[in-house]
């Protein structure tokens, strides 16, 4: 931003006409202005425009709903020479005595990210999967195995050709699959008693009653999804991997949760760095059952919408050290209530030793906090409780 600018600029907002920064010369430009009824009024404030060589491409007036007898002009124009609309700006306050407002001078720069309005947008992006997906990535343990790959692709087209308000399709899963459910499950169970937070452990036996949780069999997307809308609204949508911070956050936000329904490769069931069928059923279906976890969880994701980049990234990270890994002070001991740690008997047995560090959860430091995303976390964050991790995030 150049001084005459920066000074011009710093006069305007005395004069209470708002400009946005500077930006290249050629962009469009949108103002309002608002001048007293008067024969000729308009013609004058234009022929501002006219002398300086600024051509209009779009003009609308409305009656001023704020000032009773004045008139709103919303006009577009294309600006070659910034010091010319200064000056003109000068002139339609000082000499027709108008209030301007200046809504943008860089559309790009001010264009709000495209975010979903209803739950049915949410089908635009069920297709943008990052790096994991039906691609996997080549140290994935099934990478190498063309059954698992083609196994993944299957799964890939459900979530592809979902759409909003369609029943989630049933899998039939093979017995290696279940295999390695059984597994997981049995592990997970020992350890839910001792450390899982109370909430996960009050919903789970009523996924065991109401929606098919057994040792040897895989609960389906849709019965888990019915359940979940009937507890707190929050309901599943199938999805193929991984999506942005964005687009993920931005179902939330409708208390929609992306769920993968593939599982982990067999060769590895202790512990996957990407999120499949156990991480989203035993990690993060008990908890958005829990009222007060969903309206956590559905705050972070209304924050996220629309915007800016940096701030997605804010709230990611609020959301991996909360949702994903979070620990929590109950009856003065530590619990897990992080899906990452609910569905990975390995890291589930190592958050609670004395191995990881432990910090108390507060959003101002933990929003800044690098994380690693293949491995065992190195750093954890305690909240007092749901409610108190809540406000501390408002
Ligand atoms: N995508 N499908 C899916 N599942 C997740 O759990 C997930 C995601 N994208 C990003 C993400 N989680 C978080 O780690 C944050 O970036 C929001
Ligand atoms: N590490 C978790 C697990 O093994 O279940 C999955 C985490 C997904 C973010
Ligand atoms: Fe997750």
């Amino acid at each position: 931003m150049d001084a005459a600018f920066q000074r011009k600029n710093a006069e305007n907002v005395k004069r209470s006409i708002y400009i946005e920064e500077k930006s290249t010369i050629g962009d469009e430009v949108t103002l309002i202005f608002s001048l007293k009824e008067e024969v000729g009024a308009l013609a004058k404030a234009l022929r501002l425009f006219e002398e300086k060589g600024v051509n209009l491409t779009h003009i609308e007036s409305r009656p001023s709903r704020i000032k009773k007898g004045q008139y709103e002009f919303f006009i577009d124009l294309d600006c070659k020479d910034i010091t010319s609309l200064e000056e003109i700006l000068d002139s339609l306050q000082q000499e027709i005595s108008g209030t301007i407002h200046e809504l943008s001078r860089d559309k790009k720069k001010d264009t709000v990210p495209w975010f979903p309005r209803t739950i049915q947008d949410l089908d635009r992006f069920a297709n943008q999967i990052l790096s994991y997906g039906s691609e996997l990535d080549a140290d994935h343990p099934g990478f190498t195995d063309a059954v698992y790959r083609a196994r993944r692709k299957e799964f890939a087209d459900i979530a592809y050709n979902y759409r909003h308000g369609n029943v989630i399709p049933r899998v039939e899963y093979t017995e290696d699959e279940i295999r390695t459910w059984s597994i997981v499950y049995r592990e997970l169970k020992t350890l839910y008693p001792t450390h899982a937070c109370r909430e996960h452990n009050r919903v789970f036996p009523l996924l065991e009653q109401y929606c098919g949780y057994r040792e040897d069999n895989i609960p389906q997307l849709e019965d888990v999804s019915k359940f979940l809308q009937s507890c707190t609204g929050f309901r599943l949508r199938p999805v193929a991997g991984l999506l942005s911070s964005r687009d993920f956050l931005a179902g939330l936000a409708f208390r929609v949760f992306h769920s993968t329904q593939y599982i982990r490769h067999g060769l590895r069931p202790m512990y996957t760095p990407e999120p499949d069928v156990c991480h989203e059923l035993l990690g993060h279906v008990p908890l958005f059952a829990d009222p007060k976890f969903a309206q956590f969880s559905q705050e972070i994701g209304l924050a996220s919408l629309g915007a800016p980049d940096e701030y997605v990234e804010k709230l990611a990270t609020v959301y991996w050290f909360t949702v994903e890994f979070g620990l929590c002070k109950q009856n003065s001991e530590i619990k897990a209530y992080g899906a990452g740690l609910l569905s990975s008997f390995g890291e589930l047995q190592y958050c609670l030793t004395n191995e990881p560090e432990l910090r108390p959860f507060d959003p101002v430091k933990t929003v800044d906090q690098k994380y690693p995303i293949t491995k065992f976390q190195p750093i954890y964050f305690v909240a007092e409780s749901f409610e108190d991790a809540k406000e501390k995030v408002r």
